[in-house]
């Protein structure tokens, strides 16, 4: 049943083509987002972030590149020791009345472990890599960075926009990290109180709460969080002023 086309049919027909061709195209960056915000905590305060997700390119492209999951091992994978490097803000004693200072936009507050256990726990066993060769699959244990941002109304610069930037400090500032926010709020970014399924009381390993942040290289995983502050300049990175890419990005 082969039928003769005219020219103007063809190209109703490349046109139709076409149009379905590019509505495929758009679903697919739409359901990536679907699948970041399927988490119910998610939705409200992303919303800005869906609207950007529409409107901004460039944070649109971040955004597809992070939502790319790290890969998950068993807890069969995770090794008995688990490695420690870096002590830089660690050494000074850990104050008695720790606590985590939190500066967004006008908001300046401070909370404390408690507190911010409230919030749902997950897990993760993934592979942490070190910018110097090495890695491990590790099991931490937390609260989403992204529930703590929903949870205390934090990283929103208005209505429509989050602030570009989070910045993480050691108590004594002694180590800093700057991580982009669509890093921040990625699903497996996660403010760690625990290891191995056990309370995180290893100074070394950065007790009483790090960052385990699986999209970037462990320079971002900042040990023993003093502060967090939310920002459109590029805060300060320890390792970036030694000359390392400041994304540090995997
Ligand atoms: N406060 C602080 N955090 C830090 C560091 C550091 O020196 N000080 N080193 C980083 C580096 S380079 C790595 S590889 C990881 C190591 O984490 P771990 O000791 O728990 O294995 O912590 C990161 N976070
Ligand atoms: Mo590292």
């Amino acid at each position: 049943m082969k039928e003769e086309l005219t020219t103007d049919q063809q190209i109703r027909r490349k046109t139709i083509k076409a149009f379905i061709g590019f509505g495929i195209a758009t679903l697919i960056p739409v359901s990536i987002w679907k699948w970041i915000t399927k988490s119910p905590y998610l939705n409200n305060a992303l919303a800005p972030l869906r609207k950007n997700f529409e409107f901004n390119e460039k944070l649109t492209a971040k955004l597809l590149s992070n939502s790319r999951l790290a890969p998950t091992f068993p807890l069969s994978d995770v090794p008995k020791k688990i490695r420690s490097n870096g002590t830089e803000g660690l050494i000074s004693p850990l104050e008695k009345d720790y606590k985590i200072k939190i500066e967004s936009g006008e908001m300046k507050f401070e909370i404390t472990l408690d507190e911010l256990k409230i919030l749902p726990k997950h897990e993760i066993i993934y592979e942490f890599k070190c910018v110097e060769g090495w890695s491990q699959i590790q099991h931490w244990g937390g609260v989403k960075f992204v529930d703590f941002m929903n949870h205390y109304k934090v990283g929103q610069k208005d209505a429509e926009n989050l602030f570009e930037y989070v910045g993480m400090e050691t108590p004594d500032g002694k180590y800093y990290v700057g991580i982009d926010t669509p890093s921040a709020v990625h699903p497996q970014t996660i403010l760690a109180y625990e290891m191995n399924g056990e309370p995180l009381t290893n100074l070394k390993h950065g007790s009483p709460l790090r960052l385990i942040i699986p999209v970037k290289y462990g320079i971002k995983n900042l040990k023993r969080i003093g502060v967090i502050k939310f920002s459109d300049s590029r805060p300060k990175d320890y390792w970036a002023l030694f000359g390392y890419d400041y994304f540090a990005g995997l």
